[in-house]
């Protein structure tokens, strides 16, 4: 068994939700921060067999877009003594950000 983390944009959680659960996934969603943009994300638990493990996968690239957004400057960098004027910059964020563990054990009580 596998268990999928994905990090996806908010735009998309609740469509890419409602299809894996359409799908028979089971979902748990956190509400999540990004630590670059400092702007909320979703990140999805998703605990598949391994037999089901690809077509989750593939179902999260379908559904999650990239998008291009505009950041402001690092907030570390604003306010320094001698700091530059801040600029905006623009950055790609998505389609999903994944990380995918094998379980050891799945549990119900
Ligand atoms: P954020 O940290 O808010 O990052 C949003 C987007 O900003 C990133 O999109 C990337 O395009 C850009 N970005 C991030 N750090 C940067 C840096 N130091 N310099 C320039 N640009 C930078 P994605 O790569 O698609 O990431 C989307 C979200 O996925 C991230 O939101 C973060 O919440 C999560 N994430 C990405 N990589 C991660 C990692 N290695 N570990 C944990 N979470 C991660």
């Amino acid at each position: 068994m596998k268990l999928i983390i994905a990090i996806v944009q908010d735009e998309d959680a609740s469509r890419l939700i409602g299809q894996l659960m359409n799908d028979g996934f089971g979902v748990t969603k956190l509400a999540t921060t990004g630590g670059f943009l400092r702007a909320g994300n979703t990140t999805l638990l998703v605990g598949v067999e391994d037999d089901r493990f690809q077509p989750a996968m593939d179902l999260i690239e379908r559904v999650c877009k990239s998008r291009k957004q505009i950041a402001p400057s690092p907030a570390s960098m604003v306010g320094m003594p001698g700091s530059y004027t801040p600029y905006p910059i623009e950055v790609v964020v998505g389609g999903a950000t994944i990380f995918v563990l094998t379980v050891d054990q799945f549990v119900k009580l």
